[in-house]
């Protein structure tokens, strides 16, 4: 723990310095032009954050600190014997900026395996819930009853200087990202396997691990674990569950709160709980036409029926993205590669020959292609896991690694507690006739 923590301290304390300097010479440079239209609707292309872990491009997609999906495939340590990237190396990359070794990922995988401990208050806690709770809603009751273990919160109501904030955030993030497969195979098991729990196997990785604990031993739906918790891990800083997360981290809220609240935006069926609905869908219609190998004409006659409902298709767009996602190419690779004949893997494929045409005869909408939704899904299924209102649950445990890294640079970075400016559309109606200035306190 402490050779990361050191190099950690090490990078932190640079780009602190180098920031301290940057905004000394350039802090009163203009980054941009916000138009109203942007105010009004949901802030998109406004740039107002830094986030250190990711950075999104609208035509190639995600790259984490640099290297793209397909570069982190092939670069990224692996597990013996496997093909997919190990997500313990993800978190290296995210948290020190640079590709870890084997031994740095081996080292990761031990920290986890050794803060794995979830006390039992947590797991009466899960219990105290009805059964037919959403799994999100299990997961973050379940992230704040683990609030009890923040070092943060302990050590900030003792008296912590700022300088050492981040310290305790770090332990804090290290001891959530090693408890949340256990809590989340926990739910699982709970809701779909009568209870019937697993204990964790101490010498397996992280991923690979929480494959076990959830009862799926097959080697392939291991490596699939290992794509799945790479992939979804971040996405820049101002997508809902990283931006909620650095929001409330940013009062200094601890880890588990701030986590939690991240997760809570995860739920929502426009961010993560678009991977259940698309399973929803595919189910839906193929009851509908009494068929799981509906035809492509068939497909686009239901997605114009949903749109005429007035309803998304979902696993379809992106705020930002404006070509198909590279963490849905990256997981048709691994369904061409690994399951081919999957009826309902090809269904997701045919979807994406039909969807974007008619998308894009739809004028407001900006991206007709498909993001990381609509493949993941079919993946779990082809394994047995037909629970889909569980999925964003693995989103979620995944999504931790981006997200509390980020949390990491936030506290060692010392940045300000959050608080952009609003205005009332009376103001800005006074504005628009010159009767105000619309920043006017
Ligand atoms: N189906 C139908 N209508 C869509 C659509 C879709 N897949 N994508 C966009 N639109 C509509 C929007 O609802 C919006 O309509 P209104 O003006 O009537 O409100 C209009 O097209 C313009 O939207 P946009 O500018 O293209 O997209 P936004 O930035 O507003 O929204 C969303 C981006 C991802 C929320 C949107 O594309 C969507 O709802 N997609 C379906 C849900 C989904 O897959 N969400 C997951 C996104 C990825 C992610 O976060 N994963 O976790």
């Amino acid at each position: 723990m402490e050779i990361i923590k050191e190099r950690f301290r090490e990078k932190a304390e640079k780009t602190a310095a180098e920031i301290k300097e940057l905004l000394k010479e350039h802090g009163n440079k203009v980054i941009g032009e916000v138009q109203l239209s942007q105010v009004y609707q949901g802030m998109r292309g406004m740039t107002g954050l830094v986030t250190e872990t990711s950075l999104l491009d609208a035509q190639e997609g995600i790259r984490f600190r640099g290297y793209s999906i397909p570069e982190l495939r092939e670069k990224l340590p692996k597990a013996p014997g496997g093909t997919e990237p190990l997500p313990e190396g993800l978190f290296y990359l995210m948290l020190i900026g640079e590709l870890p070794t084997e031994e740095n990922v081996q080292h990761i995988t031990s920290i986890l395996q050794r803060r794995s401990h979830v006390p039992n208050h947590v797991f009466a806690t899960i219990e105290s819930l009805p059964l037919n709770a959403h799994p999100m809603t299990q997961f973050v009751v379940a992230v704040m009853a683990l609030q009890t273990e923040s070092q943060f919160a302990k050590k900030y109501a003792a008296g912590l200087n700022k300088k050492d904030y981040w310290e305790v955030v770090f332990d804090d993030s290290m001891d959530l990202i090693a408890r949340l497969p256990r809590v989340a195979a926990y739910i699982y098991r709970r809701k779909y396997k009568f209870g019937d729990h697993i204990q964790p196997n101490g010498l397996l990785d992280w991923a690979g691990n929480f494959a076990h604990m959830l009862g799926f031993e097959d080697g392939t739906f291991k490596e699939l674990m290992r794509l799945y918790m790479t992939i979804h891990a971040d996405h820049e800083g101002g997508n809902v569950s990283a931006h909620a997360t650095h929001l409330v981290g940013s009062a200094l809220s601890d880890p588990y709160l701030s986590l939690a609240a991240g997760l809570n935006g995860l739920a929502g069926p426009l961010h993560g709980l678009a991977n259940q609905e698309v399973i929803k869908w595919i189910f839906e219609m193929q009851d509908e036409l009494k068929t799981d190998e509906p035809t492509k004409e068939q497909i686009a006659e239901y997605v114009k029926k949903t749109l005429s409902q007035g309803k998304v298709v979902p696993g379809y767009g992106h705020a930002v993205l404006r070509k198909t996602d590279p963490r849905f190419t990256a997981q048709m690779e691994f369904g061409k590669k690994h399951m081919p004949d999957d009826k309902l893997v090809q269904t997701v494929w045919n979807i994406y020959e039909t969807v974007p045409p008619i998308l894009q005869s739809i004028a407001k909408i900006k991206n007709p292609w498909p993001n990381v939704d609509a493949h993941s899904g079919s993946l779990l299924v082809h394994f047995g896991m037909k629970e889909y209102e569980y999925y964003t649950v693995l989103f979620g445990v995944s999504r931790a690694l981006g997200v509390l890294a980020s949390l990491c640079w936030d506290r060692a970075l010392g940045y300000a507690i959050e608080r952009p400016k609003s205005i009332t559309t009376e103001q800005v109606n006074k504005w628009l006739k010159g009767e105000d200035e619309i920043w006017g306190e």
